[in-house]
């Protein structure tokens, strides 16, 4: 998989993009992360790529000119989505996920994300855009962190690059719910003991007691993923197990 980081500020990527998972994947050759300087395409001598918004207002606007050229040179002429995408990213994107994450690693070749400053591209640079992602409800100085977010994200789902013991089969968020709690030795830290039912090999108690739990903690902290999720008929008995409890502890409310 080809990456191309189009940014203002390609050193931000440097050490988060060269160690880990990532910089590993890198160094395999599974995958290829260009990092390329906006400026780089801009034509005057002070490499201007911004300037000041019609209308008035507060803040810097990224022109056209640069950024037409930018993705006509990256972008093969012939190229077009799933295998090839141009993404933006910015807060008034669709809000990235695991799922777009897999769609990405399953069909695409060539990633192009542009990192987005300032107040943003002129709007008529959006026609370059098949898809423009944020990666939350808040406001970041520039989309470098998501730029990197969303590489990480797809690079670990690329067949080969995570290993064996650190497989993204059965992790959170892979069935739009929370990870099961993980204990390691020793089996008592500060009075603290690890559930025994972990200590005793019977597998199928275990793979139950495991799916009550991250059943139990999703509930508890992110409810409308429960509402979401693809859940079998025992989850849901599970479920409603889960929630007879929380009624006896509060009889009250109903
Ligand atoms: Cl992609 N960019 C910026 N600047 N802020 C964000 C974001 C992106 N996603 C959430 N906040």
């Amino acid at each position: 998989m080809q990456f191309d980081i189009l940014t203002l500020f390609p050193e931000m990527f440097e050490g988060f993009l060269e160690h880990s998972i990532v910089g590993r994947a890198r160094q395999a050759g599974q995958v290829n992360i260009q990092l390329i300087q906006w400026r780089n395409y801009a034509t005057d001598r002070h490499r201007v790529v911004d300037d000041s918004p019609y209308g008035g207002g507060a803040g810097m606007v990224l022109k056209c000119e640069p950024l037409f050229r930018a993705i006509e040179d990256l972008r093969a002429p012939d190229a077009r989505p799933p295998e090839t995408q141009v993404i933006y990213l910015t807060p008034q994107g669709e809000l990235f996920n695991q799922e777009i994450a897999c769609d990405l690693a399953e069909r695409a070749q060539h990633l192009i994300l542009v990192c987005g400053r300032y107040e943003g591209v002129d709007e008529r640079a959006r026609v370059l855009f098949d898809r423009e992602i944020s990666i939350g409800d808040y406001v970041l100085t520039g989309g470098e962190l998501a730029a990197g977010i969303v590489a990480d994200a797809v690079t670990r789902l690329i067949p080969g690059v995570l290993g064996n013991d650190e497989s993204a089969q059965n992790e959170s968020h892979m069935e739009g719910i929370f990870d099961y709690p993980h204990y390691t030795r020793p089996e008592i830290f500060r009075d603290m003991a690890v559930p025994p039912l972990l200590l005793g090999g019977h597998h199928a108690k275990i793979v139950d007691w495991r799916r009550e739990h991250a059943l139990r903690h999703t509930l508890q902290v992110r409810p409308d993923l429960i509402e979401k999720a693809d859940l079998s008929e025992a989850d849901r008995v599970l479920l409603e197990k889960i929630c007879q409890e929380g009624k006896a502890a509060f009889p009250e409310s109903d």
